[in-house]
C-alpha cells in the first residue's frame, strides 16, 4: 500500500487484532472521515469505519506521537482487505496524477450525475486551460469565479453532511426517515431507541445529502452502549456541514454544549427545529425558538420546511445548474492553491499544472 497513505502494520492473515496506520500526510482527511477534528497525541477514540455507507466494524483510532493515526480493528482478513481496498486515498489518490487523470479517477465516486459530468469535463482539460489563463493574465476575477462556484459545487462531489441531534424521543429518527424517503431507522415512543448513528442518502434540489440520525441525548443513559452512541453522536456532529437540533414543541433545551469536542476548529452551524408542531397553537414557543414541524400529520410541509432551513443555513440555492464544457475545481487543494494565488503566491497553482500526462 506504499504511497496510498494507509498500510497494514500487523502481519497478514487471521489475527485477534489488526493495526492499520494512516500516514501523517492524510491526517486531516482521516480525522474528518471519522467525524473528528484535531486530537491530542496519545489519545484514543472509538470509531466505526464505514465503506459506501455500510459500517464495517467498531475500532479504536490512536493518535500517535509522530502525527500518524493507527486504526485497531478485529483481525479478520476479509475486514482488513475491505478497509485497505476501500480506503478513499488508496482508490483515488491524486498524488502524482495530472489534473485530467485525477478528475477521471474520481468519476466512479461522484455522488450525483452533475458531479460526474463536472469531473468528466475536467478530464478533458477545461480546468487546466482556465488555470493556465489565470496565471498568464494574473486574472483575479476568473480565479474568484472558480472559487465561488467551488463553494457550491463541492457538494456535487461530496454530499452535504447533515447530522440530526437532540434529546431522546424528540423525533429525530422519524424526521430522518422522512428526509431519506424510506423507513431505515427504527422509531418508537420509548426513549433511547437509536443507539448507533444511522446514515442515509437523499437530496435537496440539486444537492446530494448524507443524513445522519444519532442516539438521543439524556443525562442518565442507563447503558454503556447508549453512552457510546451519545459520544458517537457528538463526533458525527463535530464533522457535519450542518447540525439540526430537534427539540419537542413542549420543552427541550437549546443550550446544549457545541459539538466541537474541544477542537480549535469552528463548530458547524446549528439550526433548531421543533417536532410535534401540531401543538404549536396551544403552546407557541418564542418566535426564535425554532421552526415547528408536524412530521406525522403534514410530512410534505415538514420536508419542505427542513429543506428550506438546510439550504438557507448553508447558503445553497434551491436550483443550480452548470453549463457543460466549463472549468471547475474538484478538490480542496485546488481551491487552496487559487486562494494562495489571490494572496500573491502562485507557486501552489504552478505545481498543480506542472504534472501532465
Ligand atoms: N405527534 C407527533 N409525534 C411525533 C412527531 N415526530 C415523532 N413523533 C413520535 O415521537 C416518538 C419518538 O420518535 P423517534 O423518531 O423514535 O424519536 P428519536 O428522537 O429518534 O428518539 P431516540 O432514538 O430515542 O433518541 C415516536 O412515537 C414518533 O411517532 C411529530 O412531529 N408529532
Ligand atoms: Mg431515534
Amino acid at each position: 500500500m506504499a504511497g496510498s497513505g494507509l498500510e497494514l502494520v500487523t502481519p497478514h492473515g487471521p489475527a485477534g487484532v489488526a493495526v492499520l496506520r494512516f500516514h501523517e500526510s492524510t491526517r486531516k482527511e482521516t480525522l474528518e472521515r471519522f467525524g473528528l477534528h484535531e486530537v491530542p497525541p496519545g489519545s484514543v477514540h472509538l470509531v466505526r469505519p464505514s465503506l459506501d455507507g455500510e459500517v464495517l466494524d467498531e475500532g479504536l483510532l490512536v493518535a500517535c506521537p509522530d502525527g500518524s493515526l493507527e486504526l485497531h480493528v478485529h483481525g479478520s482478513p476479509a475486514l482488513v482487505e475491505r478497509l485497505l481496498v476501500g480506503e478513499p486515498s488508496a482508490r483515488q489518490s491524486s498524488a502524482g496524477l495530472s489534473l485530467e487523470a485525477a478528475a477521471l479517477a474520481r468519476v466512479p465516486e461522484a455522488p450525483c450525475s452533475a458531479g460526474a459530468r463536472l469531473l468528466l469535463d475536467q478530464g478533458r482539460g477545461h480546468l487546466r486551460r482556465s488555470l493556465v489563463e489565470i496565471l498568464a493574465r494574473a486574472d483575479a476575477s476568473q480565479a474568484t469565479n472558480l472559487l465561488d462556484h467551488w463553494r457550491l459545487q463541492r457538494f456535487w462531489l461530496k454530499p452535504v453532511r447533515v447530522v440530526l441531534v437532540g434529546e431522546v424521543n424528540a423525533g429525530k429518527s422519524t424526521l430522518f426517515n422522512l428526509m431519506i424517503g424510506e423507513e431505515q431507522a427504527l422509531t418508537s415512543s420509548e426513549e433511547g431507541t437509536t443507539r448507533d448513528a444511522v446514515q442515509g442518502r437523499g437530496s435537496l434540489g440539486p444537492w446530494p445529502v448524507e443524513w445522519i440520525d444519532t442516539a438521543g441525548e439524556r443525562d442518565d443513559a442507563p447503558l454503556a452502549v447508549e453512552r457510546a452512541g451519545q459520544e458517537q453522536a457528538r463526533m458525527a456532529a463535530a464533522g457535519a456541514d450542518l447540525v439540526l437540533r430537534l427539540l419537542p414543541m413542549d420543552g427541550g433545551q437549546s443550550n446544549h454544549p457545541s459539538p466541537s469536542l474541544g477542537s480549535s476548529l469552528p463548530s458547524p452551524p446549528e439550526v433548531i427545529l421543533r417536532s410535534r408542531g401540531e401543538q404549536a397553537s396551544a403552546r407557541r414557543p418564542s418566535p426564535d425558538a425554532g421552526v415547528a414541524l408536524d412530521v406525522l400529520d403534514d410530512p410534505q410541509g415538514a420536508r419542505a420546511a427542513v429543506a428550506r432551513c438546510v439550504l438557507e443555513a448553508l447558503g445553497l440555492p434551491g436550483d443550480w445548474t452548470r453549463t457543460s464544457g466549463q472549468a471547475a475545481l474538484y478538490d480542496k487543494s485546488q481551491a487552496e492553491a487559487l486562494a494562495a494565488f489571490l494572496g500573491g503566491d502562485s507557486s501552489p497553482l504552478q505545481a498543480l499544472l506542472d504534472i501532465s500526462d
